[in-house]
């Protein structure tokens, strides 16, 4: 399999993360693509978005909760639960990570116009929606013990909101940066670090 990906990418990370888990990264050839600055994923992917995996039978799959989904299904254990109810909520809290990450991409994008062009409005709108996320990640009672598709997606995000200081968000959220100091020494976590590439 190839996976088209950047090291900052938090969406990237979250499927790096979870082939990691699954022992199934040495199966994976990292390809980086840099799809701001070019065309290259969009013959594989109509959105020219990363991550984009190609399956070992040529077949082009995203985004990167559907990749998570199709890995999780090649090996145990598995991180995506197949019952109900923990299934719903574990896909809701990648739901509110990966959203989290479009209105921090959002932001990081906003912030590198020049100062006309600047548009306050759509950047507090992102801004308040990662302020609920974060909050609601904060109040959740993330487990250390399991590190399944909800947490990996909080923790990718986390990892991104750090890597492009987009916003202090441990501040008045002692929860969750305590969990996150925990989560991210895993050694799934370590190898994907933006930092260390
Ligand atoms: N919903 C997508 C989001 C992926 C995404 O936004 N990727 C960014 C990089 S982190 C990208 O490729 N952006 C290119 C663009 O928007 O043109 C997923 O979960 O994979």
């Amino acid at each position: 399999m190839r996976l088209l990906y950047s090291a900052l990418s938090p969406f990237a990370r979250k499927v790096r993360v979870l082939a990691l888990e699954k022992g199934l990264s040495d199966r994976i050839a990292l390809e980086s693509a840099a799809p701001y600055q070019d065309e290259a994923v969009r013959a594989l992917n109509p959105l020219n978005k990363i991550p984009t995996l190609v399956t070992d039978e040529g077949e082009a799959v995203y985004d990167s909760a559907v990749i998570c989904d199709y890995l999780d299904g090649l090996a145990e254990p598995r991180l995506i639960p197949a019952a109900q109810p923990e299934r719903h909520r574990a896909l809701t809290l990648e739901a509110a990570a990966d959203g989290l990450g479009d209105a921090a991409l959002l932001v990081v994008r906003e912030r590198m116009r020049s100062e006309g062009e600047h548009r306050q409005d759509l950047f507090d709108r992102q801004l308040k929606a990662i302020g609920a996320a974060l909050d609601l990640f904060d109040r959740a009672g993330l487990s250390t013990e399991r590190f399944g598709i909800g947490e990996i997606a909080v923790a990718a995000q986390l990892g991104y909101l750090d890597a492009r200081e987009v916003i202090d968000w441990r501040d008045g959220r002692p929860a969750l940066a305590a969990w996150f100091g925990v989560v991210s020494k895993r050694g799934s976590m370590v190898a994907s670090d933006p930092s260390a590439s």
